[in-house]
Order: C-alpha cells, then sequence, then structure tokens
C-alpha cells in the first residue's frame, strides 16, 4: 500500500461529507467530516506519526468514530463507511456538486428523479430541455447549470503562458512586502508551477511565512489586484485576480519555510519522489518537515525542522535542486550523486544570435536595436531579418541584403573607432520555402555572417512533406541555425507536424545550431526536445527574435526552458566570445 499525504486523508474525509451531504443526512454529522478534513489537512504533523502513538482523537475536530475511520485508512488503505457509501451513491453524482449552481439538493434530485449520475449526463439532460420537468426547475435553471458546466470545463483546460502569470505572481508578491512590515511578512516567494517556470501555468501558488497569518491573509484578500475571494481561512486563501488567474496563498510558521517551499513548489511527482526518498531514510516528509517513522536511527515521532529550503535537501544527502529541474525527470538522482549540472544563467550569455529591425517587420532602425542589444550588455548582436520567399511584404531580397551589409559595416566601423567591445553581425532569417528550397540564393546566403533558417509558411504540410522539407534545407551547407523548429505559438497555434527527433539528428550530423526561441509565446525549442537535441550532440542558440528592444528584456524565459532542459554554458554557443563563436560554427561541418 502507497503512503498516504495527509492531504489524500482529508480529500477521503471530506468525500464522506459530500456523499452524505447528498443523501440529505444530518448537517452537523456531514460539517464534523468536513471540519477534520480542514483539521488534517493543516496539521503540522504527519498523521501517521500521530495515528502511531495513539493521538488520532487529539487532532482537532476528530472524535472517535472519525478516528477510527482515519485508522482504517492508514492500515488498511480504506475506510469501510465509505466504501458502502460509494455504494449507495455514483461519484459522479458528488462531482456534479462542482457545477456552479449544483447544491446537495439539486444534485440528489437530478440523479434520483431523472437519473443523471455524472457531469456529462447531466451536461445531455440539460440540452435536452429535460431539467425543466422537474418541480422547481425552470429553463433558467438550465441555461445556469450549463453555463456552469462550461465554465467548469473551460477553467479545467484553460494554462495561461508563464509570461502573463509570472508577472502577476510577483506583483502580489510585490504588494504584500509594500503593505505588511518585514517582522509580520518574514518570507515571501512565488512557488509551483512559477517558481519552476513552467511554459504554462494553472495557478498562482505563494507562499509566505509568518508569525502572524491571519494579518497576511487579510491583506492578502484586500488586495486591490484580488476581484473575488473564493476560499478563506486561517492560514490558506484561494482569490481570483483581476486578470482572471486564480492564486492560492499558503503562510506557514518561518521554522517550516524550508520544508513548505520545497512542498509547494513542486512538482507532484518531484514531491512524490522526495517523500519516498525520505521514508528510505526513515522520515517522513510533508510541508512542515520531517518526522522519525522509526525504521531509521531517530526515534519514533522526532521531528526536524528546516528555516531554509536548501537544508531540505542537504539533510536527506542531496543538493539543492534548482526548481527548474524538479520534474521527476532524474534531478533526484543527479543530486544524490553530486552531478546535476551547473546551469545556464543569463549572465553566461554573450550575445544574441537571432533578432529583426524596421528593414523587415521589427520596430526599430538597425542601429537602435543594436544599440538596444549593447546596452544589455551583450557584446554582439545578429541582425537577422526575415528574407523574401515568405510571402511576407518587406522580405529582403539579394539587392536588401547588400545594402543592409553597407549599414553594418559603417556601425562596426563607428564603434570600433570608438573603442566600444561591441559588434553586430549580418545575418538573415531565411525562409524554408514550402519545397525545402531557401528564400535566397547561395552565393547572398555566402556572404552573411550567419544564417538562420525556418518555417513561417505552409505549416499545415504533413509529417512527411514537412520534414523532409526542412531536412532538405538543412543539409545547405550555409545553413548555421534552424530557428523556432516546430512553429507553434502557445495558446494559439500547435507545432507542425515535424519529426523533431529526425530533425535533431541532422542537426546533429551536420553541425547545425539549434534554437530556443526565448518568446515567451514560442518557447521553441521546449525543454523536453532542447535536452533531446543536447543529448544527441546538437549545440544551442537562445535568442529572443527581438522585433523591439523591450523584446530583448525576454531573454529570462529562454534561459529558463535551456535550465529546464539541463544545459549548461558549455551547450550554448551564444555564451562563448564572439571570435570562439564564429569559429564554432565555421568549423562545425
Ligand atoms: P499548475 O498550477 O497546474 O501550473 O501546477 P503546480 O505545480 O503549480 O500545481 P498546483 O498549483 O496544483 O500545486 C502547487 C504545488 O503544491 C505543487 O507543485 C506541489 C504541491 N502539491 C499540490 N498538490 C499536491 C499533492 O497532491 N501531492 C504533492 N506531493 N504535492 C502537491
Ligand atoms: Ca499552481
Ligand atoms: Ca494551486
Ligand atoms: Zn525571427
Amino acid at each position: 500500500m502507497s503512503r498516504l499525504t495527509n492531504k489524500d486523508v482529508a480529500a477521503q474525509l471530506r468525500l464522506i461529507g459530500d456523499i452524505l451531504q447528498i443523501k440529505g443526512e444530518n448537517r452537523f454529522r456531514v460539517l464534523a467530516f468536513h471540519n477534520a478534513a480542514e483539521s488534517i489537512e493543516n496539521l503540522g504533523q504527519d498523521i501517521y506519526a500521530i495515528h502511531r502513538v495513539g493521538a488520532l482523537t487529539e487532532i482537532p475536530g476528530v472524535g472517535k468514530s472519525i478516528a477510527e475511520d482515519i485508522a482504517q485508512l492508514l492500515d488498511a488503505g480504506r475506510i469501510e463507511f465509505l466504501e458502502q457509501l460509494k455504494q449507495e451513491v455514483p461519484l459522479g453524482v458528488v462531482e456534479m456538486m462542482k457545477v456552479p449552481g449544483v447544491g446537495p439538493k439539486k444534485a440528489a434530485r437530478l440523479w434520483r428523479e431523472l437519473g443523471v449520475t455524472d457531469i456529462e449526463s447531466l451536461k445531455a439532460a440539460a440540452e435536452a430541455q429535460k431539467l425543466r420537468g422537474l418541480k422547481g426547475f425552470g429553463a433558467k435553471t438550465e441555461e445556469k447549470i450549463l453555463k456552469g458546466i462550461e465554465l467548469l470545463q473551460s477553467r479545467k483546460e484553460e494554462r495561461i503562458p508563464l509570461a502573463a502569470a509570472r508577472p502577476a505572481a510577483l506583483e502580489v508578491v510585490a504588494a504584500l512586502r509594500a503593505i505588511l512590515p518585514k517582522t509580520t511578512l518574514v518570507q515571501i516567494e512565488p512557488a509551483g508551477s512559477v517558481r519552476r517556470w513552467k511554459e504554462t501555468i494553472g495557478d498562482l501558488d505563494i507562499l509566505a511565512a509568518s508569525p502572524d497569518p491571519d494579518a497576511v491573509t487579510q491583506a492578502f484578500r484586500s488586495l486591490d489586484l484580488v476581484t473575488e475571494v473564493l476560499w478563506s481561512g486561517r492560514t490558506k486563501s484561494r482569490v481570483r485576480l483581476i486578470n482572471g488567474l486564480e492564486c492560492d496563498l499558503r503562510v506557514v510558521e518561518p521554522r517550516h519555510w524550508g520544508a513548505a517551499l520545497q512542498y509547494f513548489t513542486g512538482s507532484k511527482e518531484h514531491g512524490v519522489a522526495m517523500r519516498e526518498l525520505a521514508l528510505k531514510q526513515g522520515w517522513s516528509l510533508n510541508e512542515y518537515g520531517l518526522t522519525a517513522t522509526g525504521q531509521g536511527d531517530a526515534a519514533v515521532g522526532e521531528q526536524r525542522f528546516f528555516e531554509r529550503e536548501e537544508d531540505v535537501y542537504h539533510f536527506l544527502g542531496l543538493d539543492w535542486i534548482p526548481p527548474e529541474l524538479r520534474e521527476n525527470r532524474g534531478e533526484i538522482e543527479a543530486a544524490q550523486a553530486h552531478r546535476l549540472p551547473r546551469l545556464i544563467t543569463q549572465a553566461d550569455l554573450q550575445g544574441e544570435l537571432h533578432g529583426h529591425s524596421d528593414w523587415s517587420d521589427g520596430r526599430l532602425s538597425i542601429e537602435a536595436m543594436a544599440e538596444a542589444a549593447r546596452k544589455r550588455g551583450y557584446r554582439y548582436w545578429l541582425l537577422s531579418d526575415h528574407s523574401a520567399g515568405l510571402g511576407m511584404v518587406g522580405g529582403l531580397d539579394a539587392a536588401r541584403v547588400r545594402e543592409q551589409a553597407e549599414i553594418v559595416r559603417r556601425l562596426n566601423q563607428r564603434w570600433a573607432e570608438q573603442g566600444v567591445d561591441f559588434r553586430l553581425l549580418h545575418g538573415i532569417e531565411v525562409e524554408i520555402m514550402a519545397d525545402g528550397r531557401l528564400g535566397l540564393p547561395d552565393e547572398i546566403l555566402a556572404e552573411l555572417d550567419v544564417v538562420v533558417a525556418s518555417i513561417h509558411s505552409s505549416l499545415r504540410q504533413d509529417r512527411e512533406t514537412i520534414t523532409t522539407r526542412c531536412l532538405k534545407a538543412l543539409e545547405n551547407p550555409h545553413v548555421d541555425i534552424l530557428g523556432h523548429p516546430t512553429g507553434r505559438l502557445l495558446g494559439q497555434r500547435p507545432p507542425t507536424e515535424l519529426d523533431v527527433e529526425v530533425v535533431l539528428q541532422a542537426c546533429a550530423a551536420y553541425g547545425v545550431v539549434v534554437e530556443i526561441n526565448a518568446n515567451p509565446a514560442r518557447l521553441d525549442l521546449n525543454d523536453v526536445h532542447a535536452r533531446r537535441a543536447v543529448e544527441l550532440g546538437c549545440k544551442i542558440a537562445i535568442s529572443t527574435d527581438a522585433h523591439s528592444a523591450e523584446d530583448l528584456d525576454l531573454m529570462p524565459y529562454g534561459v529558463a526552458t535551456a535550465r529546464r532542459a539541463w544545459l549548461t554554458p558549455d551547450d550554448v554557443i551564444n555564451t562563448r566570445p564572439l571570435e570562439e563563436m564564429l569559429t564554432l560554427l565555421r568549423n562545425r561541418r
């Protein structure tokens, strides 16, 4: 039997309460289960440890009979009473209570009188206008329920791009820091998928440490950024923000900060693996700390708390694991062997290798873009406007490319005379046309410092056609970098059918560098593909594909994707000084 968390136990008790509610049982009996669930979820201790010393009834809200249910669950993996209840009421009926506008009474009647057993059949019944036949239900109720189902289903699927979610989380954190003194708000950080820099976000999770949780929760609920308080207790609350995102806040005592941050950063899979590792060492790990199980050296029930997250990892014999790696993709084993990669950081980058000016679809002049890149500390920047052959207005033909070359030459000359350590590289983002030919002839490509090739047109070709098309382009010895390989736009356009594995193998064989496009709408390659690319022997370029000065500030999203792909500075060519980078490109085949 797998070990349950406090949260799992709470969920089972809550389910009992929910079923009793549908059965129309006494309100206080229902409340007893719901309160016990709440109390166990907020417990500062592992429930197994409490059970072992026979102290379940000492948990607030847990009486003798509920304690027996919990004991059954912990010892035998199931609660008899709940098993019986499940025979009586289908779980789908309980699920129906999640639909806004459907409470226990309605759910029970829909089930008993219409034979509706889950959300899907409820939807079908409402669409067939069968609800209005029931006493007390009208066309209005029907409509409301259908809307509720739609809302529920859209909410479930909707994930927000990180670039929309992350600033909101930081804003909440900053707003609370501004209101509360440091003595009240000892710590506060975004946790969950935002801290892991996952490319899309389900909801925001913010963790705070405070000796006065009420004050923090109060302040949180009354922020201007909050439109609706969805749920609020003393240490936990959930709100909707003005941008529509839902945001959880959890407040813990400062001595629990380390374990809580570890827990709420996730991912769930990483957390599960960490708990298994702790158990092997005789400790039960939860969001409060470690409790000795008695299987190791420490005495049963002995506890360890950690003010710093690093110390949780260190205590278990691991190096601290950067949040971007916490997806249970081998990071725990690597941390145990002290073999975690030295992940790339923004500071490692010396320049960028993909960007646009107003010669194609960028907003600024060549000089202004180059100056913007220089201001951000880069030593080089690749001007790579679109080529003709893309069916796009302003795509550059051979003559325009040569005109640009002259401008680039003059700018570089000026910086050299002024002793400025910056070099504007001249390149192109050449279109890989539908048949795999490139948008400009070879003799022009040969004149450029760096050639980025990418696909923007005929994106719906089938797998074989688009893969062959891409492979043909990669064979061209002038192609240095494959830009945003899959063409996806997060939340707007799916990736092309491209066979990424085959294309990455070709890139490795030809020495074509693969791009991580840092624009948060793209993040293309994604983390998984980028990791695979390096495994196959490819080098990576991380670039923002900037069309304006502000776009250059999107680089952290690209760096995060690279970090989630386990990349070191050595895997990325634009960490190299200019000459070394160019030599690498020249000698690659
Ligand atoms: P999201 O919101 O879908 O983008 O992804 P997360 O990772 O932010 O997930 P969320 O918001 O459900 O939970 C936040 C963190 O809390 C999660 O990363 C780990 C922790 N957590 C939540 N539920 C569980 C659970 O059932 N087991 C474990 N081990 N951890 C959990
Ligand atoms: Ca979340
Ligand atoms: Ca959450
Ligand atoms: Zn571009």
